[in-house]
């Protein structure tokens, strides 16, 4: 291996040893105008249909509650859940059959609220490839009057988590939930990222001629 290309894997592999905190930015829409709220994405992991999300278990539902929707069809509006009942939870199982490595994510945004005051009170726990017990990332709550949205992101710009095969989104009761939107990707084969490294330093050499 020459010496370039070993630089590069060295300064991959400590990339993805920076510590991960998470920042929660909370934000909040009139609630006078209620119908008019956030965008939901449609092009998210874990959103219906997407190719990366394997199976959706929810307790204490054998399934969504959920008013012509579901909190991942990609609209804010339709798929309103909000339970009494006490704790209640959503599993995403990511597909990690032909993603071995699993998924980096880089924001979780979750949306919720109505036009009187509510709350979102979430705590985040995941599996990476190969754990048998999920890990608690942290709690996040948020309350107030009209359309509500918790994001989550990493305070240095990267992934949130990488090397995941599960999120579980577990709230309290009374919260309103309408979507939540997981962005980032698989992670790359040890075959692909060579040819990416391998790309990056032909690229080098080509602008050093
Ligand atoms: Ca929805
Ligand atoms: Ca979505």
């Amino acid at each position: 291996m020459n010496k370039v290309l070993g630089m590069m894997l060295v300064m991959l592999s400590l990339t993805g040893l920076a510590a991960a905190t998470v920042v929660q930015t909370n934000s909040v829409k009139d609630p006078n105008d209620i119908y008019n709220l956030y965008d939901a994405m449609t092009d998210d992991l874990i959103n219906d249909g997407s190719a990366a999300l394997a199976s959706v278990d929810s307790t204490p539902w054998n399934g969504y509650l959920a008013n012509n929707g579901s909190v991942t069809d990609g609209n804010f509006w339709s798929g309103q859940l909000d339970y009494w009942g006490g704790t209640w939870s959503l599993t995403y199982n990511l597909d990690t059959s032909s993603n071995t490595l699993g998924y980096a994510i880089s924001t979780i945004d979750i949306l919720g609220g109505w036009n009187d005051p509510k709350k979102i009170e979430c705590t985040l726990a995941y599996k990476l490839i190969g754990d048998a017990e999920y890990t608690t990332l942290g709690t996040y709550l948020y309350e107030a009057l009209g359309g509500m949205k918790i994001n989550l992101s990493d305070s240095l710009g990267g992934d949130l988590l990488s090397g995941v095969s599960a999120l579980r989104f577990t709230f309290q009761n009374a919260d309103l939930i309408r979507e939540i939107d997981v962005v980032g990707s698989a992670v790359p084969e040890p075959a692909t990222l060579s040819l990416l490294a391998i790309g990056g330093v032909l690229a080098m050499f080509r602008r050093r001629k």
